[in-house]
Parts: C-alpha cells; sequence; structure tokens
C-alpha cells in the first residue's frame, strides 16, 4: 500500500523497475547512412536495403505487416491500387458541392487551363472555365469544398501512405479533372517540387467507372527505378527560366526511350468508382489520347508528402500564408492558390 502510494508520488521504486520498454515500430526516417536508387534520395522504401528494412519493420510495425503485399508491390512496380476505397455515397456528395459551386456563379475555386505559349497554362475563376476542356484541373477543391477531405485522406490511403512515409500526412497540391488529361508521359518529380524530391506521392481516385476511350491514366509499370534525368546538371525539377526547352522536351522522350528499352509494360487503368492508385514520385505516367469525346473522367489527384517535407512552393508564399491546416487528426493541406481558411 505504502509502496503503491511512494511509486504514485515518485514514480517506480527501485525495487520494482519496470522491465525495459518494448521495442517500438522501426523509423528509418532520419538515418544518415542511407543510400537510394536515385541521387536525389527517397523514402525507406526506395533504398537500395530496402528489402532488409522491410524485414526489420515486419518484426516491429503491425502496420507494415498487414500492408506487405502492397508495400512490396509499391516497391517493385512504384504504384499500387485500393480498390473501393471511397465510397459511392462521399464520391457523389463530393461531386454534388463542386455542381454547386459551380451553379453559385461567383466560386473562389480556380481552374488551370490550357494555353497557347511561353507558359503553358492560365489561372482563372471556375465560372469563367470550360471544365470539359482536356487538361483542364480544378485546383485544391479540399480547401472550398469539405467532402473533398474524408475522401482525400481515406483509411487505406492514410494507412499506406504512413507505412511509406513513417510520418503524418500532407496532401498540398489537389487536381480535380472532368475529363482526360491527355498529358504527355511525366514524372511529378519535374513539376511538384518538394524540398525532399522523391518524398512525394500521389493518389488517383476515381470519381466514377472509367470507360476505355476516355483518356485513362497510363504508366509504364516500374518506371519509378529509370535512372533520374537531370535538369541544368543539378536539379530534379523543371523550372522554364532555367532550363532550356529542349530538356523539358529531352526529358519527356527519354521516359518512353527508357522505359521501352527496360521493357517495362505501359497499362492502362480502368478503375471503377471509388478505386484509388497510388504512384510513386518518379513513376512515369500520363493520359492517353482520348478516342471517344463524349465521354467524361472524373477524377481527382491528390499530391501527399511526410508532414516533415515541405512543398517548395511555401517558400514563396507570403507568411501570414504559409500555413498547413490540420484537417484530420495527423492529416493537413495546404494550398498556392487561396487563402488561409
Ligand atoms: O489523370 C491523368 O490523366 C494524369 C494526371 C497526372 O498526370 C498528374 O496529375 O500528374
Amino acid at each position: 500500500m505504502l509502496n503503491t502510494l511512494f511509486n504514485k508520488l515518485f514514480g517506480q521504486s527501485a525495487a520494482s523497475k519496470p522491465a525495459a520498454p518494448a521495442a517500438g515500430p522501426l523509423l528509418t526516417r532520419n538515418d544518415p547512412n542511407a543510400k537510394f536508387h536515385s541521387r536525389f534520395g527517397g523514402l525507406w522504401v526506395d533504398r537500395l536495403d530496402a528489402e532488409q528494412v522491410l524485414a526489420e519493420k515486419l518484426k516491429t510495425d503491425p502496420d507494415v505487416a498487414e500492408q506487405e503485399a502492397l508495400i512490396r508491390s509499391f516497391m517493385q512496380n512504384g504504384f499500387v491500387i485500393l480498390p473501393g476505397a471511397v465510397s459511392h455515397e462521399q464520391i457523389d456528395r463530393y461531386r454534388a458541392e463542386l455542381q454547386a459551386q459551380i451553379d453559385s456563379g461567383n466560386s473562389p475555386i480556380k481552374v488551370s487551363v490550357p494555353v497557347v505559349g511561353p507558359q503553358d497554362k492560365d489561372v482563372i475563376p471556375l465560372h469563367e472555365a470550360d471544365i470539359l476542356t482536356p487538361l483542364s484541373k480544378i485546383l485544391d477543391t479540399y480547401q472550398y469544398i469539405d467532402s473533398a477531405i474524408p475522401m482525400i485522406f481515406n483509411d487505406k490511403v492514410t494507412r499506406f501512405l504512413r507505412a511509406v512515409f513513417e510520418d503524418d500526412i500532407w496532401a498540398f497540391q489537389g487536381l480535380h479533372f472532368e475529363r482526360g488529361s491527355t498529358q504527355a508521359v511525366h514524372q511529378d518529380t519535374a513539376y511538384v517540387v518538394s524540398e525532399n524530391p522523391l518524398h512525394v506521392c500521389a493518389s488517383w481516385l476515381a470519381l466514377e467507372d472509367v470507360q476505355p476511350g476516355s483518356g485513362e491514366l497510363m504508366y509504364y509499370v516500374g518506371s519509378h527505378r529509370n535512372p533520374d534525368w537531370v535538369y541544368s546538371e543539378k536539379y530534379k525539377h523543371y523550372n522554364h527560366e532555367r532550363d532550356a526547352h529542349e530538356q523539358h522536351m529531352g526529358h519527356l522522350e527519354y521516359l518512353h526511350k527508357v522505359s521501352q528499352e527496360r521493357g517495362l509494360p505501359l497499362e492502362h487503368f480502368l478503375p471503377k468508382k471509388g478505386d484509388v492508385l497510388i504512384w510513386s514520385a518518379d513513376l512515369a505516367h500520363g493520359g492517353s489520347q482520348i478516342v471517344d469525346p463524349s465521354l467524361t473522367r472524373r477524377s481527382l489527384v491528390t499530391h501527399f508528402s511526410p508532414a516533415s517535407s515541405e512543398p517548395y512552393y511555401m517558400r514563396f508564399k507570403n507568411p501570414q500564408e504559409r500555413q498547413k491546416r490540420e484537417v484530420v487528426p495527423g492529416g493537413f493541406t495546404s494550398t498556392l492558390y487561396y487563402p488561409n481558411r
């Protein structure tokens, strides 16, 4: 009794020393000795010794153990598919809220639209945009449409990203498509810039059943391990002011060439409504040609990084706007295009 009181007030007595704490899950995030496939680093799944790290994690981390097959497939192929990750009800609610924004005629939401010129895109208000034009991207809808949040941070995606990030999750660039993008095969590392270039994954959520001929998402399986394309001898990302146009075109051609030389299959994604595909930063992917222009191909892309890796754009934002918002426990969003909420 006295002993219990003593312990309560002053902690454990020497006589009843607690057992050594059980080792928690293995975390490798800050390992200074890690070596990666890319000279620009990566997540633990991108380490040269990822198999050994996985073997250790399997002993200490039940979340990794439960997702072992997915993680192995991600390491090998550069993407995973999570069927039925988002319910139809959630998607319908989100689409109704987006439609209400469109119908209002004065929504704060903005759209990136393709234009001809040195800058190949412009950002304009939703009510001025023709969102059915291929390559139109409705930007960061999560900032104004609350029902986007549980879709983006759905359980399957969150569990998977937490396992590969070893961290909380920061969603920082959302793109809603009504039609196929027809975007050339590219690597996100060229355009979606993070302070750690390969600390990025993206999710692609089907907002409807995708039909063949609608401009399906396509990707070279395993292309996340293509040797780095390096801009101006130093950079993973493309900067149109710094890097010659030929470097950019060269990168796009290189992705087909090297993927084909390596014998990588080019697959097309034909998901059902609610399915999600997650790709790793360097997977070569794009939008295939639209064969039937009457078809929509509604989808929501979200880019993520570990909460400890900042998107590069944060550096250029005015300090009051440099905020990441915790929208679910351990899940954050930020935006380049809108004021804070
Ligand atoms: O959905 C597509 O067609 C391509 C999307 C894409 O490449 C991207 O958002 O990076």
